[in-house]
């Protein structure tokens, strides 16, 4: 069973700029929409602790984080390119900057119009996610800030389209123009969609170009239960991969090790090292309800610790 299973939901922004990747490549895949904050009782089975959204899972092979998750849709489903020829590199490190330093600004921005119309819960959650307070009244005078931030890295993107070129990097939508959507997507989402809103007053060609991204769609979903994706996990067996000995890590295959995210969402998943590359990390566990599977992470923003 190869299909690309997406564990997402709705409004998840980072989710976006995986369902916008489906939409340039016009992809099938299946949708299961998962709870927005924990518990996430049928995804912890599957990841083995790995908490933040998304998810994508092909068979018995789980792929956290969107770093990665991009990579191996453009693996299963090579055209259109998401990575330009030759330009792979540049793609990608503009898809990490945008990752890591325009989506928390967006947050602030969402989060403050919104933060006090927001469960309790939620904000509780987020606080514990991120290390940083949800308390509506801080995240309320924090959003001015927020918004010169949002604006002071959206007017490079700016600056990137004023040669009149239709995309980042020129004339295709790429990763980075995936990755880009996602805060972009977000405030305007949340904050309503018109060109008077805050920050793209003063934006009009990420204005245009968020347009041109959203007209791509979202490919073909087609909605699976969470019931049925495990138990896809558990008739699939995970794909051969294999651990680079000359690793400068020192780690070696069979090894038990845990794998962390350095920013938010900081629980550690432990297995079976089974696969190590310049690009992830992957291990093996096992779980009553999934069975046997593979969880697949990026090297970058990940801690890797010997047991
Ligand atoms: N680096 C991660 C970031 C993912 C992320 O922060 N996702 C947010 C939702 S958009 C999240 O996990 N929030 C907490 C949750 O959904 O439980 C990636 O690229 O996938």
């Amino acid at each position: 069973m190869s299909d690309m299973i997406l564990h997402h939901y709705p409004n998840s922004p980072f989710s976006e700029k995986v369902r916008i990747a489906f939409g340039v490549k016009q992809a099938a895949w299946k949708s299961v929409v998962i709870p927005n904050m924990m518990p996430k009782p049928d995804l912890m089975p599957l990841t083995g602790g790995y908490r933040k959204t998304p998810v994508m899972q092909v068979g018995a092979d789980i792929y956290c984080d969107t770093q990665l998750i991009m990579l191996e849709i453009e693996k299963r489903v090579p055209a259109p390119p998401l990575l330009p020829k030759g330009k792979e590199g540049v793609a990608r490190a503009l898809a990490m900057w945008i990752d890591r330093n325009i989506f928390w600004a967006a947050v602030g921005v969402v989060m403050g119009a919104l933060g006090d119309k927001l469960p309790e819960a939620f904000l509780k959650d987020r606080s514990a996610f991120s290390g940083r307070s949800f308390d509506p009244a801080s995240l309320k005078s924090a959003a001015p800030m927020a918004l010169q931030q949002t604006y002071a890295q959206l007017v490079l993107a700016e600056e990137m389209l004023a040669d009149g070129r239709p995309y980042l990097l020129g004339d295709a939508p790429c990763l980075a123009d995936c990755a880009l959507y996602n805060p972009v997507w977000f405030i305007k989402e949340r904050m309503g969609g018109g060109k008077t809103v805050p920050p793209f007053d003063r934006l009009p060609l990420i204005t245009a170009w968020s347009e041109r991204m959203k007209a791509a769609g979202s490919g073909s979903p087609t909605e699976m239960t969470a019931a049925d994706a495990i138990a896809i996990a558990r008739e699939a067996a995970p794909e051969a991969t294999s651990v680079d000995a000359g690793d400068p890590s020192g780690l070696k295959a069979g090894q038990t090790i845990g794998v962390t995210p350095d920013d938010t969402g900081k629980v550690p998943v432990s297995g079976v090292l089974v696969g190590l590359t310049n690009d992830r990390v992957s291990i093996r566990r096992h779980d009553e309800r999934v069975g046997d599977v593979v969880v697949h992470f990026p090297r970058a923003g990940f801690i890797l610790t010997p047991a």
